[in-house]
């Protein structure tokens, strides 16, 4: 956690006060990138809930994303520059995985974590959205990572079939987001640890007072290209849930 020595009195108290508590969490996503592997879509759809990472499939002119995971971590040192798409694809298309919430009915608040060391220029963004509702048939899909460009995910609530609400963690938002400026991490550069944790209610969303109200989570990274050779990589990813109400807290 390299940016330690930049928390104040009161963030260090709350850490103190959240290690104590780990016992009690709720393990949603961990992922050390040890044995996952990555499989091609250009779609969340939702027959492929539950089936780990995903990235963008190759067609045409729109070529293969070049996330990978290897030696531990999940990587991508595509420099396509940041023309958007379909160019752009194999650098900045998104990785992503759609997964059931496994939190219990005393869960209220959530932690995201995750290590990350940014290539000198480029961008990095992670997106953590949460869905309500149950999948319907036939099963649509929750965004389109074919366009995903410049840290951004397509919101493709309420015209991709899906009758499931979706709701952007970092704000509450029920639509409108996506875009590289909604990401929960905001922009991150150079390297170090991210950290938020946030009590479920204080989003604001109707019905959803602690979080197994939400029915599934999807987590996203993408970066923002700027054309020159470097790898940015990610590691030791944990989201988690919990029964502690602390204060919403924000470390990157
Ligand atoms: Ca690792
Ligand atoms: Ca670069």
């Amino acid at each position: 956690m390299g940016s330690l020595n930049k928390l104040s009195a009161s963030q260090v108290i709350c850490l103190m006060f959240l290690a104590l508590n780990t016992h009690a969490r709720t393990i949603l996503l961990q992922d050390d990138f040890s044995t996952t592997s990555i499989s091609n879509t250009f779609r969340a759809y939702e027959s492929e809930f539950d089936g780990g990472w995903w990235k963008m499939t190759g067609y045409g002119t729109v070529t293969n994303s070049k996330w990978t995971i290897g030696s531990g971590v999940v990587s991508n040192a595509s420099a396509v520059p940041a023309f958007g798409y379909p160019l752009s694809t194999a650098a900045e298309s998104v990785l992503f995985q759609v997964f059931s919430n496994a939190a219990g009915s005393g869960d209220i608040s959530v932690r995201f974590s995750f290590d990350y060391s940014i290539a000198s220029g480029d961008k990095f963004y992670a997106h953590l959205w949460g869905y309500k509702g149950t999948v319907i048939t036939p099963a649509g899909f929750v965004c389109n990572i074919e366009g995903s460009a410049n840290g951004g995910l397509g919101n493709d609530e309420g015209s991709s079939g899906s009758g499931l609400d979706s709701f952007n963690m970092k704000d509450g938002a029920t639509t409108g987001f996506g875009g590289a400026a909604t990401a929960i991490s905001g922009e991150l550069t150079g390297s170090g640890t991210f950290l938020t944790e946030f009590r479920i209610i204080d989003l604001g969303i109707p019905g959803v007072e602690t979080v197994d109200d939400l029915t599934y989570f999807l987590i996203a990274f993408a970066k923002e290209e700027d054309g020159t050779a470097g790898t940015t990589f990610v590691d030791n990813l944990i989201l988690e849930a919990f029964p502690v109400q602390g204060t919403a807290i924000m470390i990157k």
